[in-house]
């Protein structure tokens, strides 16, 4: 079933849309099985600041148009000395900014895998919450092959996901996976066949959405912390001033300086 997805904004390269509190943003380069360019990541980055703000979404999908590929990584077009040369001329590696807001994103994100992962592609695939596949889903990196390597994410988190041999081999051999094979080592979370793909999405999108917004926020910052260093703890540390700044008791010390007063912290509940 194909469900009544609404333009969120219009862009060159992405498709940006919404249906029922779901983003979904479709990198839409079929021509070159959805290979990104500095334009790309750009514009999947205004998408995702949007998704931050709006109130009215809560889970976002990225997926790949047609049926050959989810995104086959940086664009071989533009890639230049230092980086993807953008319209201006400049070298950029924006990719890493995308794979940042999606870890970042106070809301689960889904990866709904419709073909080739590869490259950068499968790094996109990788750092989303979770990973839906349909069948005919391929999945490799190939940066030794062709002159890249994405030494952050892509190989640290990676590695936290399939374990340090395992990661090893996909980046040292360059081979290409079945979606049961990444199925087996924990890289999707499920294969479905491809006409099933959407529905399937929708449906996990959903049952997310029955549940406790700022749970699964504290969740995703914990899971993240652990691996992200510093600035992992000081996402989860923002939130927890942000639930903190909720309690009369952070209240009372703003309101007793403005007061010019000694702040009485001790009429607040301490939990043992
Ligand atoms: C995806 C593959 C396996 C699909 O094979 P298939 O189905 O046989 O199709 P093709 O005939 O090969 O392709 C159809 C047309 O699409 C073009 N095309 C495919 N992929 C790309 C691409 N990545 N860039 C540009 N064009 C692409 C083909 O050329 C073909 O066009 P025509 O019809 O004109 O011949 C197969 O296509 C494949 O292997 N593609 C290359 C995949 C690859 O190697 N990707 C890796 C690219 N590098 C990265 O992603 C670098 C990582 C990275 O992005 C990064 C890392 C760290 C820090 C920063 C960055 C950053 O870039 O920002």
């Amino acid at each position: 079933m194909t469900h009544d997805w609404k333009t969120i904004k219009k862009y060159q390269d992405i498709l940006f849309e919404m249906y029922n509190g779901i983003a979904r943003i479709t990198i839409n380069r079929e021509r070159y099985r959805n290979a990104f360019t500095p334009t790309t990541t750009a514009e999947m980055g205004d998408a995702l600041t949007y998704c931050r703000e709006c109130q009215d979404i809560y889970v976002v999908v990225f997926t790949g148009a047609g049926d050959k590929a989810f995104c086959s990584g940086g664009d071989m077009h533009v890639k230049g000395r230092g980086g993807y040369i953008d319209e201006s001329g400049k070298p950029r590696l924006t990719v890493l900014d995308v794979q940042k807001q999606i870890r970042s994103l106070p809301k689960p994100v889904i990866a709904a895998v419709n073909g080739y992962a590869i490259g950068g592609g499968n790094v996109l695939q990788v750092v989303c919450d979770l990973t839906i596949a349909s069948e005919n889903a391929i999945f490799g990196q190939t940066g030794p092959k062709v002159g890249s390597f994405d030494a952050g994410f892509g190989s640290s988190y990676l590695a936290s996901i399939v374990g340090q041999k395992k990661a090893r081999e996909i980046w040292f051999m360059c081979r290409q996976y079945s979606a049961q094979e990444a199925l087996e080592m924990g890289m999707v979370n499920k294969v479905v066949p491809l006409n099933q793909l959407e529905d399937e999405y929708v449906a996990w999108a959903e049952k997310m959405m029955e549940y406790s917004p700022l749970a699964l926020r504290m969740i995703k910052r914990g899971l993240n912390a652990e691996l992200d260093g510093q600035a992992g703890i000081q996402e989860f540390a923002g939130d927890m001033t942000m639930l903190y700044y909720c309690l009369d008791e952070a209240q009372e010390g703003g309101r007793a300086f403005l007061e010019k007063r000694k702040p009485d912290f001790k009429k607040y509940p301490k939990f043992p």
